[in-house]
């Protein structure tokens, strides 16, 4: 037998185990395996009937994705999974950990299912982009209804082993050794000649014709942009239409189709870029970190806050400090009302949200962080500001202890320069909300040591985040190139479009929001404020092009005062507002530029492009290490959609020849100290190279 897959014998029962690390994966080599296995266990007279079980921390957690993309390699899957179902003798898969993907369609495969209770079972292909496609489309309907099925494989999201029993998927849950279990089991369905129930050969049944419309309907926003749940319904559906055979047929389609589209790429990109950016180039594996035992948050406000129940929800006490009792009340109060809010929708218990509350301490007093492991600063954005905490934080805390700051873009060396200790001092960038949004940007300054970042990126996972290490620079990988965005987005405002085309165009491209209804939801009053600090440093156009501060100046600062560039009803449901429109349109009078119709194209391409140009000098000058930081940085905090993959796989996708020639022509249209190609994009265009194509 292979070197992953083994056969024993226990009495007439022959045990097929798959050893394959970490996670049991479906390798040319295991799917082998288990064929020759079950052809061993028919052709051995003294086999009764089979197990298929797992060492390891976790039963089959699907096909390999890593063979994706790669010429396929026999035996294929369904065909294995098929052989299962057609033995003559009882096989009976037994799970623990997860059997997902092709892990689940084996145990469907199978006559029987035994679980252990902690075990869980899941279709995850779609978030792939994919869907089931070794007959999990098929044979869930016919197991476990149309209608539940059709839930488990467009979300991707597991069940648990009662669950999955109450559904039909699993036939018996064990709470003790799986092995034993499954061999009890397998010798009851030998001694009571139980007959052999092949799933394929059960009814998937239709109770309303118009569930799959219901169903997408139902869905649409959840759905909205991605390709694979609405193919996952279409094979569903011809569960239900078409014969067993004509079914999988039609599964195999549809999955070859989704296997080679660009979504599934770049979602296949995303699992594995959200695994790798953790880890740092040039640190090694067993790099030492600090303990974070105790935290101290300085700043009560939305920010502190959030942060705040980010370590309480770990199970991490926290100082909250504020240098008033009004700002501590007020914080602690905001802090209990999101509580609250998560206790009655019933995804907390009163006893947990106690708890909580009870880690989180308010304090006015600098004295109660002298033995904390880790401070963040999350006080106003004022470069003096922020350097008087820390040289009080120098003083106050212990040796060791790390000093963060939650600045959004000022400089980290320049705020480590005030303390004794540079080496302890970094950014830990929150996004707001900070108790949802799982992106931690981990700025390391010039002085920063290894082990203080390594345990930034190890808190920050703790914490359920999604932590990416940056370099210094104004407003960082993400604010950065944000940056670009919103200064072309204003431009294009003066040149002839709108707000509400302009964040259609970026709605549509997949975002959750456009720019401008973005920015009236986060305040306007914040970036009018910015680019007041930073007039100085404007060009002369970007200083003319002044839609904003106009905005503003009429106390219009977004969906808080009801009003910004869009009016809002009482639910905050924006409509366009003809008063901005006339506004923007005598601005351009103003400034002496005639409007034009600009296309959606030209949307896309000023809006992504320009920041796709900033990462490649992001990753030029080292800011970021890899392409991938980057897409992390913008899926998980700028709801980029994870169908693209990130702007820099994106921008592979697009191909980054056209992505030059688009920057060359708006360095004519716009002006080249907007618009200069980074000699990266420029010479990997000349190689012909993407940035992941080496
Ligand atoms: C499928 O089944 C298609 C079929 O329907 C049809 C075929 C015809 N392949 O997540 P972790 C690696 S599609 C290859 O950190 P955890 C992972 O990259 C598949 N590698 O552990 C990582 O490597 P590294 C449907 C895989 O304990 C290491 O294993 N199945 C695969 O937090 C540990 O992973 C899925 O989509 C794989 N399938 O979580 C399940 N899975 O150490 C995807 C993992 O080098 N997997 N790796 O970074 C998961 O959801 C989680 O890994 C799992 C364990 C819950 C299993």
């Amino acid at each position: 037998m292979s070197d992953v897959v083994s056969f024993a014998k226990e009495g007439s029962i022959g045990l097929i185990t798959v050893n394959n690390p970490p996670v049991n994966a479906l390798s040319q080599a295991v799917r082998a395996g288990i064929k020759e296995s079950v052809e061993k266990g028919i052709a051995d007279p003294d086999v009764k009937a089979m197990i298929i079980l797992c060492e390891g921390r976790t039963f089959i957690a699907g096909a390999d994705i890593r063979e994706f993309g790669k010429p396929p390699m026999e035996p294929h899957l369904p065909d294995v999974v098929q052989s299962i179902e057609d033995s003559p003798k009882p096989i009976i898969a037994a799970i623990h950990g997860t059997a997902l993907g092709g892990g689940l369609e084996i145990a469907l495969g199978s006559h029987f299912r035994i679980a252990h209770s902690s075990a869980k079972v899941g279709l995850p292909e779609v978030k792939l982009g994919l869907l089931p496609g070794a007959g999990g489309t098929q044979r869930l309907p016919r197991v476990a209804g149309v209608e539940a099925a059709l839930e488990m494989i467009t979300s991707g999201d597991p069940v648990s082993a009662a669950k999955a029993k109450e559904m039909g998927i699993i036939d018996e849950i064990t709470e003790g050794d799986l092995k034993k279990a499954a061999i009890a089991y397998a010798k009851r369905v030998i001694d009571e000649q139980l007959p052999l129930r092949r799933v394929s050969q059960l009814e998937a049944k239709l109770d309303t014709p118009t569930v799959f419309e219901d169903f997408a309907k139902r869905n649409a926003r959840k759905f909205r942009g991605f390709l694979a749940p609405y193919k996952c319904i279409e094979a569903v559906k011809a569960a239900t239409e078409l014969s067993f055979p004509e079914g999988m047929k039609r599964e195999r389609e549809i999955f070859v189709e989704l296997q080679a589209s660009d979504q599934s790429k770049a979602l296949r990109h995303v699992f594995f870029a959200e695994r790798e950016v953790v880890r740092i180039p040039g640190l090694p594996e067993d790099q030492p970190t600090r303990d974070i035992k105790s935290v101290g948050i300085i700043g009560a406000g939305t920010m502190g806050g959030g942060i705040a129940m980010c370590f309480a929800n770990a199970g991490i006490p926290v100082y909250l400090l504020d240098v008033s009792q009004e700002f501590l009340d007020k914080g602690m109060a905001t802090i209990k009302k999101n509580y609250a809010n998560t206790v009655s929708k019933g995804r907390l218990t009163q006893e947990e949200m106690d708890k909580r509350m009870s880690l989180i301490k308010p304090t006015l007093s600098y004295d109660d962080l002298k033995d904390v492991d880790l401070v963040i600063e999350a006080v106003f954005e004022d470069m003096n500001i922020k350097k008087e905490v820390f040289k009080k934080l120098d003083t106050v805390c212990k040796p060791g202890a790390i000093l963060a700051s939650n600045t959004s873009y000022l400089n980290i060396n320049e705020i480590a320069s005030v303390t004794k200790r540079p080496e302890d001092v970094m950014g830990m960038h929150f996004f707001s909300p900070a108790n949802v949004m799982r992106l931690l940007e981990n700025v390391r300054g010039e002085k920063t040591s290894p082990e203080v970042y390594a345990t930034a990126m190890k808190i920050g996972r703790k914490i359920g985040k999604i932590p990416v290490l940056v370099g210094v620079c104004d407003g960082f990988v993400g604010n950065r190139m944000l940056a670009q965005r919103t200064r072309e987005c204003a431009f294009m405002l003066e040149e002839g479009a709108l707000p509400w085309q302009i964040d259609k165009v970026i709605y549509d491209f997949g975002f959750p929001m456009g720019p401008f209804a973005m920015a009236d939801l986060a305040g306007l009053d914040v970036g009018w404020r910015n680019r007041k600090a930073k007039f100085d440093q404007l060009t002369e156009r970007e200083k003319r092009c002044n839609i904003l501060d106009k905005i503003c100046e009429m106390g219009r600062f977004g969906q808080k005062t009801g009003a910004g560039y869009y009016k809002y009803d009482e639910k905050r449901n924006p409509t366009p507002d003809p008063l901005i429109e006339e506004l923007i349109i005598n601005h351009s009078k103003e400034v002496g530029i005639e409007r034009r119709e600009i296309g959606d194209q030209e949307i896309i391409e000023r809006a992504i492009y320009s920041m796709i140009n900033e990462g490649a000098k992001i990753l030029e000058e080292g800011i970021a290490a890899r392409p991938l930081d980057i897409d992390i940085v913008w899926i998980y905090g700028y709801g980029f959609p994870r169908y693209r993959g990130g702007p820099m796989f994106y921008a592979d996708l697009v191909g980054l020849n056209k992505i030059y020639e688009a920057i060359l022509k708006y360095r004519e249209a716009v002006g080249p100290e907007y618009w200069t190609p980074s000699p990266l994009l420029e010479k990997l265009v000349k190689e012909g190279k993407g940035f992941y194509s080496k």
